[in-house]
């Protein structure tokens, strides 16, 4: 049973999707309902996850992209996660696009995210809007984020390909290396290679992707060089995905299933912490940290004491276990009272 809401972004509505991404941003019932009504539509879209430190040329990047991605006669949504601030030297995508030719064109959709409230919660938010994009019919969805946290690289590793931008001079390769975000890498880009040292970060990068022996049915992360203001290697570029993507179809399924697999262990933590604050008395959780703070009790006790509060007694998994182990039940600090044995309240 569909909103009318949910009826009009399938129906492609700009101002609709507008509306969807702000519900989905919210983090509330109304945009996990939206979710439930569009998700079967869901699954056609590319996505295209580009990441890089701030002001590496991701966008300009982006916008050049579009130009290919409409001159092949495809469609494109465009998130932006974007904590652009002063200070970075980069501009706002939207603002970049507005002023740029894809204004007024109906096969390109844009949306910057903020990354104000928790990490978490925007890695979610940027997964539904890639939902949203995707059940309204673009062909293709592009990504861009900062690559610097764990939530990027989960927003961008979840894609069905990742494209990872550097530039000279800047020594971010390392960042890069540290960040996890090398390991995520289908595609390096190496933009404003008008600079001095491109060549030195082409091959600082593929030194270290030289460590990693790639077998012959492996895809190697080619390394590419764009010039994102004059748009020189961005059609290159466009070729090399359309590559990786022929060569990843038969992958698909597997992309697919891991994005899915991801979520799902996403959401059902969030939930399951929801159901935690729900369930505990007020002011419980804050003196259960004290409690660990002041060596009173254990982390693995606390979790343990957590767990008996908020699950029926039968279930309550052994802590830092995936799963329900029936064979290594925790003892309970706090039994739960039953009628049929009494057991004394230990306080
Ligand atoms: N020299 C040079 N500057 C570039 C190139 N691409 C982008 N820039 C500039 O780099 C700055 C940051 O670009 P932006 O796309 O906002 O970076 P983002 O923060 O990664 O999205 C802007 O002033 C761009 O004009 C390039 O290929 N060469
Ligand atoms: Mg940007």
């Amino acid at each position: 049973m569909g909103s009318v809401l949910s009826t009009r972004v399938l129906d492609g509505d700009p101002r609709a999707i507008a509306r969807a991404i702000s519900l989905v941003e919210e983090e509330g019932q109304a945009g996990r309902d939206l979710v439930s009504e569009i998700y079967s539509q869901t699954g056609r879209a590319y996505l295209i996850g580009v990441t890089g430190a701030p002001g590496t040329g991701k966008s300009t990047l982006v916008d050049r992209l579009i130009a290919e991605i409409r001159r092949a006669g495809l469609t494109v949504g465009v998130i932006a996660v974007d904590p652009t601030s002063p200070f970075t030297g980069g501009a706002v995508l939207g603002d970049r696009v507005r002023m740029s030719t894809h204004a007024g064109d109906r096969g390109v959709f844009i949306r910057s995210m903020a990354t104000r409230g928790h990490l978490g919660g925007l890695a979610r938010a940027t997964g539904d809007a890639a939902l949203v994009l995707d059940a309204a019919g673009l062909d293709i969805v592009l990504i861009e984020t900062v690559g610097v946290g764990q939530d990027e690289v989960d927003i961008v590793s979840t894609a069905d390909i990742s494209i990872v931008v550097l530039v000279p001079g800047t020594g971010d390769e390392l960042q890069a290396i540290k960040a996890g975000v090398m390991e995520i890498a289908d595609i390096f880009v190496v933009n404003k290679a008008d600079r001095e040292g491109a060549d030195r970060v082409v091959q600082g990068v593929a030194a270290s992707l030289s460590l990693h022996p790639y077998g012959p049915a492996e895809w190697t992360p080619p390394i590419l060089k764009t010039e994102a203001i004059t748009g020189a290697g961005v059609d290159a570029l466009w070729a090399t995905i359309g590559r990786f993507r022929d060569w990843a179809s038969s992958d698909r399924r597997t992309r697919l299933r891991k994005r899915s697999a991801s979520r799902l262990r996403d959401l059902l933590a969030a939930s399951f912490l929801r159901h935690v604050d729900a369930r505990l008395p007020e002011g419980e959780f804050d003196r259960l940290v004290e409690a660990v703070s002041a060596r009173e009790t254990d982390p693995y006790s606390a979790v343990a004491k957590v767990m008996t509060r908020v699950l029926p007694e039968s279930q309550v998994p052994s802590p830092g276990s995936g799963v329900p182990d029936p064979e290594s039940r925790v003892p309970d600090p706090e039994p739960v009272p039953d009628p049929q044995s009494p057991v004394p309240d230990p306080r």
